[in-house]
């Protein structure tokens, strides 16, 4: 069967390459490409079954670093293959079931956080967007259905220009945007009344950890007082960070940033391309999920009622529920 291994490979590929993007994205295309390896992978005894299956979780899980959806997506379907299953074929069901499940859950989630995040955007606010986000448009997209009348800011976001992305949805639904470079994101706050961004990791103590630039926006808009909400399903909270992990941050290549022709004439230069930064927990209003909006400061309670992690009850082994 060696096509469908290359669903999987081909599936990481466009997840490291940025064609499969956003941490929500990344988790359904994962977890798809898994279900699909499992239900057509050969296996003679439910061991082979199991290894095989984590041996294309283990490729999966190697593409991007940074976003916790994926590793708890994936810990989340893995955790069916525990279960006592009495032969290949149920396994492969129950795996199956598992992985529709939690892509069922994941859009769910989407369409519950565009409604309670909607409420938080008042008629005549100006509304300031960094990145591509599906959670954090959700609740603009679903504003405007509600009738609400807000005027939207997005950012360009170098060097991959995600901004073009939300542009053409705020475009399409015909919500007056304005498009901005990321620098002169500071320069309009004075303007913005609120920031909504998505996450691809959010720690125990509510810092948020969203593509390169966040901060500094989320910094601006504290200087001026300016609200900043987070679009975020439980799932991309980072249970590990109960026991002090950091969230790694990958640095992509400096082609990204400066072309090879320029960096060739100036090889002295090293460019360094962060994709992420971490926004502090004190920088943040409100976390929106799909259970409800909380301060970040309630991040615990998340990670242990909704992936099941609690502390003082952690002893190397993986508690469950959703958690990596
Ligand atoms: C995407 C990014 C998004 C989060 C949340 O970075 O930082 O804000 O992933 O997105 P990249 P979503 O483009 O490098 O993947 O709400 O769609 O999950």
């Amino acid at each position: 069967m060696m096509w469908r291994a290359m669903t999987v490979s081909d599936t990481a590929e466009k997840i490291k390459k940025m064609e499969i993007r956003g941490a929500g994205r990344i988790a359904r295309a994962a977890v798809s490409a898994l279900q699909d390896h499992a239900d057509h992978v050969h296996a003679d005894d439910l061991p082979g079954f199991r290894s095989a299956v984590q041996l294309a979780a283990g490729v999966l899980l190697a593409t991007r670093p940074t976003a916790v959806s994926l590793p708890n997506a994936i810990h989340m379907v893995m955790n069916s293959l525990s279960i006592d299953s009495g032969s290949v074929a149920e396994a492969r069901t129950l795996f199956s079931a598992a992985c529709t499940r939690f892509i069922t859950a994941s859009e769910n989630a989407v369409d519950r956080i565009g409604a309670i995040g909607a409420r938080h955007i008042r008629d005549g606010d100006v509304v300031l967007t960094h990145c591509n986000s599906e959670t954090a448009l959700a609740c603009l997209l679903q504003a405007h259905r509600n009738g609400t009348r807000f005027e939207a800011f997005a950012t360009e976001v170098r060097p991959r220009n995600q901004g073009h992305l939300t542009i053409r949805a705020l475009h399409d639904a015909g919500i007056p945007t304005s498009f901005i470079v990321d620098s002169a994101a500071r320069y309009f706050m004075k303007e913005i009344d609120l920031v909504v961004v998505g996450a691809d990791a959010i720690t125990v103590n509510g810092a948020v950890v969203n593509k390169i630039g966040t901060s500094q926006i989320a910094l601006a808009a504290h200087e001026s007082r300016t609200s900043v909400m987070v679009a975020a399903e439980t799932y991309k909270f980072a249970p590990r960070t109960i026991l002090g992990e950091f969230i790694e941050i990958e640095e992509r290549e400096g082609s990204e940033v400066l072309p090879g022709e320029i960096a060739a004439a100036l090889p002295g230069i090293r460019v360094r391309n962060p994709a992420f930064d971490v926004t502090p927990a004190g920088y943040i209003d409100l976390i929106v999920t799909e259970e409800g909006a909380i301060p970040p400061q309630m991040a615990y309670l998340i990670i242990r009622d909704f992936l099941g992690w609690e502390i003082g009850e952690f002893s190397g082994a993986d508690p469950g529920g959703w958690g990596p």
